[in-house]
């Protein structure tokens, strides 16, 4: 063995040269000397190179049939939406009171206020004048949310009966409400069980949760005219979800300043330092906007962004404003769907930031972003009483 391999190698060498000491020193005491010296060489060797092939052999078999076996594969835990006794013992940071919201519904929203799948419930929430509670979480120690065994945002609680049922993942809570609003004979928690969580453990990536149907309001469609626009409908939502969101973090945290200006206009909308004691406030301005940063080049690598990310986020933009032009004034036509609602979510938790401008000067997503600012603003989507 050479020196170079001996000094990367320290521990093989050391192992290598046991086993040279000790074959050589079993060979020097078992052999008597000038008797079939042939034979004492060429047992050990055949011994060992035979014991290789029947343990190759045997590991061979084991593994086909291990993998074969259908046994052999990790079930998915299938779970529905956790229900509560009582409403969590945290403070409400705000409470919007819709006067003519008739539905009755006690919702409360856990949220970060720039977070965009929490933007885009908000959307849901205010186009269709629901009254809800606002907590707003802490993004570093998510006191507020201790309770809950999920730990991600937005989490919606709805009082149904005597129990709060915990809806995650904000498609899910859209697609409940929605379905709900359509048909409010069907109480939420019914509703639910059509959004089981499922996990799957998959042995190269780790566990996998996420919700199913997500994207689907639960009706009886029969009508193919209206099966295909819901289904168009879907594809955009997942298409803001999966596509749209992914440009966001590498454009609004590019640079240290971009990214301390975006925390600034976070801590201002979530009004964090009303919330939060001032050391919080000072620890998720800095420390967040630093881990953003970091977190925004690894974002644009794994997401395969331009070299210049604004170009990537004008691009999905563009698509979108073609497909809206294709539609009328929204995805929806006249008004907006879940599509729309879900789209200018996202887009809306980057407004105070500086690639928001860029992207206003930069794509004609002006006027329909600015039609869907009024139709949440003014509950356009509220239905009166039914
Ligand atoms: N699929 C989820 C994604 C939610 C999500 O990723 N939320 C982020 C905030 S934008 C989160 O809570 N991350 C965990 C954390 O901040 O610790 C949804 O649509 O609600």
């Amino acid at each position: 063995m050479s020196s170079a391999l001996r000094s990367r190698f320290p521990l093989i060498y050391k192992e290598f040269k046991h086993c040279m000491i000790s074959s050589c020193s079993r060979r020097c005491s078992s052999s008597v000397p000038g008797t079939q010296p042939q034979r004492s060489y060429l047992k050990p060797i055949i011994t060992s190179v035979g014991c290789g092939i029947v343990a190759g052999s045997l590991y061979a078999y084991y593994s086909s049939q291990t993998n074969n076996d259908p046994t052999n594969l990790n079930p998915a835990i299938v779970a529905n939406s956790p229900t509560l006794k009582s409403h969590p013992p945290i403070q409400i940071s705000r409470k919007i009171v819709i006067p003519n919201d008739t539905t009755g519904l006690e919702i409360t929203l856990f949220q970060y206020p720039t977070c965009p799948f929490c933007c885009k419930v908000r959307a849901f929430l205010d186009y269709h004048g629901l009254s809800y509670n606002v907590v707003e979480v802490n993004p570093v120690l998510r006191q507020q949310i201790k309770w809950s065994q999920y730990k991600k945002v937005p989490i919606l609680l709805i009082k149904d009966g005597d129990e709060y049922v915990q809806l995650n993942d904000s498609s899910m809570i859209i697609s409940t409400l929605s379905t709900y609003l359509k048909n409010r004979q069907t109480c939420i928690t019914e509703i639910t069980q059509y959004y089981p969580t499922m996990t799957l453990t998959e042995s190269d990536s780790g566990k996998k949760t996420d919700v199913v149907n997500k994207y689907h309001v639960m009706l009886a469609n029969t009508d193919q005219n209206q099966i295909d626009i819901d289904k168009d409908e879907r594809k955009w939502r997942k298409w803001a979800d999966e596509v749209l969101v992914h440009t966001l973090s590498p454009n609004v945290y590019r640079t240290k300043d971009e990214a301390l200006q975006a925390f600034q206009w976070f801590s201002e909308v979530g009004e964090w330092e009303r919330l939060f004691s001032r050391w919080e406030q000072v620890l998720v301005v800095y420390v967040g906007a630093y881990a953003m940063w970091m977190i925004g080049k690894k974002l644009k690598k794994r997401h395969n962004l331009k070299d210049n990310v604004r170009e990537s986020l004008y691009d999905e933009c563009r698509t979108w404003v073609k497909e809206v032009n294709k539609k009328g004034k929204f995805c929806g036509g006249s008004s907006p769907n879940l599509a729309d609602l879900a789209v200018y979510g996202v887009l809306s938790s980057i407004e105070g930031c500086q690639a928001f401008k860029e992207l206003l000067e930069n794509t004609k997503i002006g006027r329909w972003y600015n039609d869907m600012k009024q139709a949440c603003q003014n509950h356009s989507g509220i239905v009166l009483s039914r």
